[in-house]
């Protein structure tokens, strides 16, 4: 296969009790190789399919995919194959907020506090209309903003780098909290893991 999901960096029963091991199962083996099998499986169906240095190459420049069906793959597929190669790196229980890493410095001149961004992304994401994602993500000229997608639409697409980002489909967390979203964000909030997340800001570590 062209196109490739990262091996999950830990096991299934890691998250817990913030994301129980059959979710993470699930969400791995169904959701994230879905993605992977689809996008793969619409360019080997394309005649004349471009090529792509990477998967970020190819998230950034999809917009120009000349093939209507392909184009709509790789902005679905494609979307959804990358944004969990990247959430599964974030997540890691156990985490510890070291106050030297430039991005907590940085957060903390642009939002007061960490208790101030959180609840501002949990705002964002109590909002999120339908299944999408929200970011914490770096500005082309520098800076954070907490930006919304929808679908499998990516920060890589608006010209953003993502630090960090919350799935915010059902099957992120439908088994444990039913629809109940903001039970779930107080979950995850638990789990990100803010060193690889500052690799992600700083460009120290590339998706
Ligand atoms: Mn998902």
């Amino acid at each position: 296969m062209k196109f490739k999901r990262i091996d999950l960096p830990f096991e299934y029963n890691a998250l817990e009790p913030y994301i129980d091991a059959e979710t993470v199962e699930l969400h791995y083996e169904k959701h994230h190789k879905g993605y992977e099998q689809k996008l793969n499986d619409a360019f080997a169906n394309t005649v004349h399919a471009p090529e792509f240095e990477s998967l970020k190459q190819l998230m950034i420049n999809y917009q120009k995919i000349e093939d209507p069906e392909l184009r709509v793959s790789v902005r679905e597929f494609g979307g959804g194959l990358i944004n969990h190669n990247f959430y599964w790196q974030t997540l890691k229980p156990n985490i510890e907020i070291n106050e030297d890493l430039e991005l907590i410095k940085d957060i903390k001149k642009t939002w007061g506090s960490m208790e101030n961004l959180k609840a501002e992304f949990k705002q964002a994401t109590l909002e999120l209309f339908g299944s999408g994602w929200t970011w914490l993500a770096k500005k082309s000229t520098g800076g954070l903003k907490i930006i919304r997608t929808f679908n499998q639409d990516n920060p890589w697409f608006l010209g953003f780098t993502p630090v960090f980002g919350i799935d915010v489909w059902e099957h992120a967390y439908y088994l444990k909290h039913k629809s109940n979203k903001g039970a779930h964000f107080d979950d995850i909030w638990n789990l990100i893991d803010w060193n690889v997340a500052n690799e992600f800001y700083t460009g120290q570590r590339d998706i």
